[in-house]
């Protein structure tokens, strides 16, 4: 089955802690995406960026939902765009931009799903679980709320932005890779009942037996599949220039068979990309290790 990938850049860093992600979706475009997915076969379809103002024009406004009222405006067109994306049959890419982008593409897959009376389940791959609330939050930045907004968690403005109520049901969710929770979001995991294989998990079970028990849950009771893939849940070493670096993470090939395995199961149907950071890396080897694993996520094999 053909598939057109619909790229939608979202230059958003006002949802982050450190400046630079803004500048993503451009090194992920310098490191060829849409021409190593065309060399795939995949019809590619890049919509350009979604406007977002800069820091610098901007007021804060409340210090535990920063920035809110600008990444609110913004968010409701990449919702819009996605949901566009998925009513003409096409494969929404989601290039970031920080991780509060994910209540916008959240929102559009979600308002599509209802739409059709699908389920959704999410695989939140993060150093982080981005479980936080403007209550429970020690810095006030809202990537660290964008998974807890969609399971109706946190703010009103973010709980019911785009559709009201939670886009997705807590027992529908699994985030791999986490190494660095805060206090308040595992209070909150705890209470949401969201599944986390952390950074020790992977050690343990090894990430092919973990994907493939997530896959299976999620093939027999959900319908969309959506990857939220945040690049700093890879090692340091491997992707340097992202967000907020954690040591401890994916390694090159745990990242890549993740992908690899996703794409022979053949049930994605969205996938975002957040938190590269150019200004953190060595000549943009961050965004191309990124290109290569959105790749081998749609299909490319080693042999
Ligand atoms: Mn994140």
């Amino acid at each position: 089955m053909k598939k057109t990938v619909s790229i939608i850049g979202f230059p958003m860093d006002l949802g982050a802690g450190r400046r630079g992600v803004d500048m993503g979706p451009s090194a992920l475009r310098i490191a060829n995406l849409s021409e190593k997915l065309t060399e795939l076969g995949i019809d590619v379809l890049d919509l350009g960026d979604i406007t977002v103002k800069i820091m610098e024009t901007q007021n804060q406004g409340d210090p535990n939902l920063k920035y809110l009222d600008e990444i609110v405006r913004t968010s409701l067109k990449l919702a819009h765009r996605v949901e566009e994306a998925l009513d003409k049959n096409y494969f929404p890419l989601c290039i970031g931009g920080d991780h509060s982008m994910a209540i916008g593409t959240l929102s559009g897959i979600a308002a599509y799903c209802r739409k059709k009376e699908q389920r959704l389940g999410i695989i939140w791959v993060d150093a982080h679980a981005d479980m936080n609330t403007h209550e429970t939050t020690p810095s006030g930045n809202i990537h660290g709320m964008s998974l807890a907004a969609a399971i109706g968690m946190g703010h009103p403005d973010l709980v019911n932005f785009y559709v009201p109520g939670r886009k997705v049901d807590p027992v529908d969710v699994v985030i791999i890779g986490a190494r660095s929770i805060d206090a308040g979001e595992r209070e909150n995991i705890k209470k949401a009942g969201v599944t986390v294989y952390t950074m020790q998990d992977v050690d343990k079970l090894g990430i092919h037996r973990i994907t493939s028990r997530v896959l299976k849950q999620f093939k027999d009771k959900v319908d969309h599949i959506h990857v939220s893939f945040d690049v700093d849940s890879v090692d340091p070493s491997i992707a340097p220039g992202v967000g907020t670096p954690v040591p401890g993470g994916l390694s090159y090939r745990e990242t890549h068979l993740f992908m690899e395995t996703i794409a022979e199961c053949g049930c994605m149907s969205s996938l975002e990309i957040t938190e590269v950071n150019p200004i953190l890396d060595n000549k943009n080897e961050s965004a191309a290790f990124t290109v290569g694993v959105v790749a081998s996520s749609l299909g490319m094999k080693i042999l």
